[in-house]
């Protein structure tokens, strides 16, 4: 794949930023910490390494809106493009030590995302994808996995433990697939899930309460590397829900009609 300048842009502003993620997590015991709601911390460092991305995406392309996670206003609605970025996706990771953590950048045009990046820079895995052109893991290109039986399936997922309203039908959910599946993961940064499982390394993605910077730069790899994503009850709207499902077609199929039932006995799809 030939990127296209956005696309460059996007690895370049990703790597320059994972420079300072990396030398700030070699102090991570150090940071200064603030609790911005339950179980949601913002350090120094995301905001240090939000910084360095959004000046290399602004100074390419002053025009164009940015919703950031840790900056305000999180929407201008000047420009029909707009860069979607997770300066550090795992934050609770970095804070403790853990290098499972990523850095996320998408570019979406009106609803659509055309391009995006998920980094991870303690291994220098950049995984890559752009509409129409496929998904890529540095210079290789992924496909999502191939098991079509749920059974044989690794799937991974996250505990909404920000929104307490979502834990009670989240952990029924949890309870009826875990025994159904060969085994569950739980790693703390949805872009990775999502990029892992786009790269076949996971057979699927579920999780409730994302934001859309979580998501927007993973969506695009798994879509680009063949997979099926949607909310829990099949449809498109996570986005907006922040409910996503994510897994090959086969694979999908048998997620969504467990996970289907959300929101039918609670106001939470
Ligand atoms: P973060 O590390 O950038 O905060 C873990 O389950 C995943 O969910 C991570 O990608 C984490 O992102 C995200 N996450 C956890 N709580 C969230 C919330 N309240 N809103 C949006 N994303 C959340
Ligand atoms: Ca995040």
């Amino acid at each position: 794949m030939t990127p296209s300048p956005q696309l460059n842009l996007a690895i370049r502003a990703a790597r320059e930023a994972g420079t300072i993620a990396l030398q700030q997590f070699d102090r991570h015991a150090h940071l200064k910490i603030e609790e911005k709601g339950r179980s949601d911390l913002v350090s120094e460092a995301d905001q240090m390494v939000e910084k360095e991305i959004l000046f290399h995406l602004r100074k390419g392309y002053p025009q164009w809106d940015v919703v950031a996670e840790e900056s305000r206003p999180r929407r201008r609605q000047r420009s029909e493009w707009c860069w979607v970025v997770d300066p550090i996706d795992g934050t609770t990771n970095f804070i403790h030590g853990i290098p499972h953590f990523a850095i996320s950048i998408a570019l979406m045009r009106e609803q659509e995302v055309m391009a995006g990046v998920v980094y991870h820079p303690v291994s220098g895995e950049l995984f890559m994808a752009e509409r129409g052109a496929g998904a890529f893991l540095n210079d290789h290109r992924i496909r999502i996995s191939k098991t079509e039986r749920l059974q044989q399936a690794l799937i991974c997922t996250g505990f909404p433990v920000r929104h307490a309203p979502y834990l009670p039908p989240y952990l029924t959910l949890f309870n009826q697939l875990l025994p159904l599946c060969h085994d569950m993961r739980r790693s703390g940064s949805a872009a990775l899930d999502l990029a892992y499982t786009a790269a076949g390394r996971f057979d699927g993605f579920w999780e409730v309460g994302l934001a859309p910077w979580d998501m927007a730069a993973g969506v695009l790899l798994l879509r680009e590397a063949g997979g099926i994503v949607s909310d829990l009850n099949g449809r498109n709207s996570f986005i907006h829900s922040g409910h996503i499902v994510a897994a090959n077609p086969v694979i999908h199929e048998q997620l969504v009609a467990h996970t289907q039932a959300w929101g039918s006995n609670q106001s939470s799809s």
